[in-house]
């Protein structure tokens, strides 16, 4: 069938743009040997052509100005036709089918600075590759049968990886774990709707009330391995995302040195001034292996200017979003009016009390905090002498994480195109259970069951519009 998504040879840079020790150029398609032929020259004096798949050959990438370079060719000879050294690389060959896109595949090796990669870029191009799209060597893999769409995002997932847990997940979704368990759950689902139309279209052989009761429990069964899945996404979308936590609380408490000290680097401003904080600081952190968004916030309540204003504004509306707010409070002063309006702020957010200064001598009237903040979990640090830090970091992990451990080895559902698909996969499934159970045609029940099998369909990618796999695939890096 032709494919004009995947008849161009693409080309792109693989690696980081910047510098490094070494960047890669990589070719895919019908021409790739071809076009590397035109522009390296191999030591051994070999085409690229003529190398064995999964060979690598030292040699140099020669730049062609008049007419491309075939073979071997001694120094003069290059400077005489106008073609010059452009790199010293390292060529190697994949060929189709045992490559990552199931084309043919040449990466070449060259050293990592800007320049040498563009010209070694272009030069391809000259010769007849394309630029090639954001992710279209993934999706060739995926057009071409290789892998399927989860995996393919699992390739996204891994690239953005911001803890080793949720690498762990990604490389088990792209091994095919989670298309191993939907295509399980897919054929078992067939398996049901093909008996159900051979009633719906044969209806002398209709069944009585005892099958029906065993297609009952076989959709239950159904749902509840969609439901498992399902019940993984918490987990596995704060893996993804981070968790999100917000330091507040009034002027002078601490904030900014709880934020340093989470970071274990001083990025916040501390001083004794009241008002250090104007503008939320936002940072990442791993705490026990979970990924977290620490924002530490102003803490002023009245703004004096336009700066103060959109601070305050700014902190209320991470507030709003927060997975969990660290509510800080000044063991060493007197419960105020200030805490109180903090503490109206955070009403029905998922609140931890840190009763910071610990190492001073405490004025705070405990049991206040306890009846505004019923139920809370309260702990007593000191951000500056660094006292239980580490049970704070356990606090912290424990209020967002309620199960024991992270389960990396099982399947974690963590992108939310998957949990949409599943959720409507469930749907239906309860809407054929209905059918079923109030006797309603099985012709009602036969589509529900359809339509489940098509939301698993998009998630896999046996189904899925030419509109959303652009979209999926325009979110990767140009040249995976
Ligand atoms: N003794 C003691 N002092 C602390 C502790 N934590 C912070 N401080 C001091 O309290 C003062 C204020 O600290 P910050 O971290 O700037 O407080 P903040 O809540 O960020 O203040 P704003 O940004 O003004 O809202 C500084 O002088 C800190 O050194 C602590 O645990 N014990
Ligand atoms: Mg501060």
């Amino acid at each position: 069938m032709y494919r004009p998504d995947l008849e161009d040879t693409i080309v792109a840079v693989s690696t980081a743009l910047g510098y490094g020790g070494i960047g890669i150029v990589r070719l895919s398609g019908n021409n790739a040997l071809s076009i590397a032929d035109g522009m390296f020259m191999a030591k051994s004096k070999k085409k690229p052509s003529e190398f064995k798949s999964y060979t690598a050959h030292y040699g140099w990438v020669v730049g062609s100005r008049r007419s491309p370079v075939t073979g071997h060719q001694t120094k003069r000879k290059l400077r005489a036709t106008g073609n010059d050294i452009i790199d010293e690389a390292l060529v190697t060959v994949m060929r189709a089918p045992k490559s990552y896109t199931r084309q043919d595949m040449v990466e070449i090796n060259c050293h990592g600075g800007l320049v040498v990669l563009k010209t070694v870029l272009n030069l391809a191009v000259s010769l007849g590759a394309r630029l090639a799209e954001p992710g279209e060597f993934t999706k060739r893999a995926f057009l071409n049968g290789r892998i399927d769409l989860t995996q393919a995002e699992a390739v996204l997932d891994i690239i953005r990886a911001k803890t080793d847990a949720f690498l762990k997940v990604s490389l088990n979704q792209l091994k095919g774990d989670l298309t191993l368990e939907l295509e399980n759950i897919r054929e078992y689902l067939m398996g049901i709707y093909v008996e159900l139309e051979a009633v719906v279209n044969f209806p002398e052989d209709e069944i009585d009330a005892s099958p029906r009761r065993q297609l009952l429990n076989r959709i239950r069964k159904a749902q509840e391995r969609i439901e498992k899945l399902l019940a993984s996404s918490e987990q596995g979308k704060i893996l993804k995302e981070g968790i999100k936590v917000v330091i507040c609380g009034r002027p002078n408490v601490g904030k900014s040195s709880l934020l340093n000290v989470l970071l274990k680097q001083p990025r916040a401003i501390v001083t004794e001034i009241a008002g250090t904080t104007r503008d939320t600081i936002e940072e990442t952190a791993q705490i026990r292996g979970i990924p977290f968004q620490l924002i530490d916030t102003a803490g002023i309540l009245e703004p004096r200017d336009s700066i103060e204003r959109e601070a305050v504004k700014r902190s209320r509306l991470h507030i709003e979003n927060a997975d969990l707010v660290l509510f800080v409070i000044d063991i060493h002063e007197k419960f105020s009016a200030k805490d109180k309006e903090f503490i109206d702020r955070i009403k029905g957010k998922n609140v931890l009390v840190v009763l910071n200064k610990c190492d001073l001598a405490a004025k705070l009237d405990l049991r206040k905090i306890t009846a505004l903040l019923k139920g809370r979990k309260m702990i007593k640090v000191s951000a500056l002498k660094r006292i239980a830090i580490d049970a704070l970091e356990k606090e912290i992990v424990k209020s967002v994480w309620k199960s024991k451990d992270i389960d990396t080895a099982g399947i974690l559902i963590s992108n939310t195109r998957h949990i949409y698909a599943l959720k409507e996969c469930g749907l239906n499934l309860q809407e054929a259970e209905g059918a079923l159970g109030k006797n309603m045609p099985l012709e009602l029940v036969s589509e529900g069951v359809k339509a489940a099998v098509s939301h698993l369909d998009e998630i896999t990618g046996r189904s899925v519009s030419a509109d959303l796999l652009s979209r999926i695939f325009s979110e990767f890096c140009i040249g995976k």
